[in-house]
């Protein structure tokens, strides 16, 4: 459990000081003399017109020494500077808090659904006739929320089974009053709704309902963990992030759908998303739409390139990278359909969508898919070892083209299904 401060609130935390960023601490701890000089190197990120752009006024995030993770408001840096001299053998760094944004253009609203190419693009069909669905595993939409009412979604939530609803105890003693079926980060309350639809699409790709409508879910026998912290503007700060992903780790999913970046220099959230490896979590992250090499100008979480973590490009009807998407050969690893792209919207509706937010929740229920798989078939593998085993079968099958991506090609789930059969085949010789 996080440390509470005076006047910081707690963050859940598993961080443990791993050796990059203890090196890296040590360097800046290193570089610093005394006084306010010395006070100045513990606050991250340092000033540059990316970080400064993003970055949230008299807003920030502390990393202790003990592991945990507050958040501090503080209107002048006298005042954070006070601060830091008080705590100062306890803490490692300190971060401003940044705003983080949604991967897709707007939403068309779409009387009923109608295409459904991106799924027949990927051969998921081919999966479901052997019953796979991904039944048992859970995948974190963290995003801007969900419309709890669509006909779709019906029985396709996750719930807390220590959680009693409704009445106004913290059952389970986690820090949150009433978190049956995911958790508003933005507002503090359980989740009610999805003000821009962005996280409603996310999650009928990943996991609709086959009975109820025209969207065909990639694993819609999977459960949804639903975890807002954007808002109407399809923007979230950095700490909602965190606490997001931290709230996830908790609750035991196995997949994080991350439709989200614009972080250029965060310490915290690839400390964050590196705590997931241990849990067998495959972090999925869409690659941006900025039409940018991200090798070379890297964005994150997008950029991390975490052994655990898959970051998806978007791919067009004509099998094309589309126009928007962001590509790099080491640090995008492969494409997957996201260019009008029928899904859900609030309320009880249907949208068109493009965006690398909508290529991510195709690798991510493809993967709910495979871990479904394992589940069933191969209960002798470490959980550890899980997310880097999924993400060398969804890596090394797929449709091969000429892209600029680690992988050179397209997502095809049926043959990255065949591909992990031979990988299981392989380690038990
Ligand atoms: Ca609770
Ligand atoms: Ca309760």
């Amino acid at each position: 459990m996080g440390q509470t401060t005076a006047s910081g609130q707690s963050i859940q935390s598993n961080l443990k000081m791993s050796s990059p960023l203890g090196v890296f601490v040590a360097l800046l701890i290193g570089l610093g003399g005394c006084g306010q000089e010395y006070r100045f190197e513990k606050i991250y990120p340092k000033r540059s017109q990316e970080c400064e752009e993003s970055s949230i006024a008299g807003e920030y995030l502390v990393q202790w020494t003990d592991g945990s993770l507050t958040f501090e408001s503080k209107e002048s840096e006298e005042d954070l500077y006070a601060f830091l001299e008080k705590n100062e053998d306890r803490i490692l760094f300190v971060e401003r808090d940044q705003w983080l944004r949604q991967e897709s253009d707007e939403a068309v609203l779409d009387s009923h659904s109608s295409s459904d190419w991106a799924i027949q693009r990927i051969g998921a069909k081919k999966v479901w006739d052997q019953e796979l669905i991904g039944r048992d595993v859970t995948i974190a939409v963290i995003d801007s929320g969900v419309d709890l009412s669509h006909a779709q979604l019906q029985g396709q939530f996750a719930l807390n089974p220590k959680e009693i609803p409704n009445n106004w105890i913290d059952d389970d003693h986690n820090g949150l009053i009433d978190d049956v079926s995911g958790w508003d980060f933005f507002d503090q309350t359980p989740l009610r709704d999805d003000d821009i639809g962005h996280g409603t699409h996310i999650a009928g790709i990943i996991l609709a309902r086959h009975d109820q409508g025209s969207v065909k879910g990639v694993a819609p026998g999977a459960k949804l963990l639903p975890i807002k912290f954007m808002d109407s503007s399809g923007t979230g700060r950095l700490t909602g992030a965190l606490e997001a992903i931290n709230y996830a780790a908790s609750m035991g999913v196995e997949v994080i759908n991350a439709s989200w970046g614009g972080s250029f220099c965060s310490l915290s959230l690839k400390s964050t998303i590196s705590q997931l490896e241990g849990e067998g979590i495959l972090f999925v992250s869409a690659a941006g739409n900025n039409h940018v090499d991200i090798d070379t100008y890297p964005e994150y979480p997008a950029a991390y390139n975490l052994a655990h973590q898959v970051t998806v490009g978007a791919s067009d009807l004509h099998d094309q990278i589309a126009p928007f998407s962001n590509i790099g050969i080491e640090r995008v690893h492969i494409l997957a359909p996201g260019t009008s792209i029928s899904s859900l919207y609030p309320v009880n509706s249907f949208s068109i969508r493009s965006g690398t937010s909508m290529a991510a929740p195709f690798v991510a229920g493809s993967a709910a898919l495979l871990y479904g798989y394992l589940k069933a078939h191969s209960k002798t593998i470490h959980k550890r070892e899980l997310p880097a085993l999924v993400k060398k079968a969804l890596l090394e099958s797929v449709d091969l083209g000429t892209y600029s991506v680690q992988s050179s090609g397209r997502l095809n789930v049926h043959r990255a299904l065949d591909r992990l059969t031979t990988l299981l085949n392989q380690e038990t010789l």
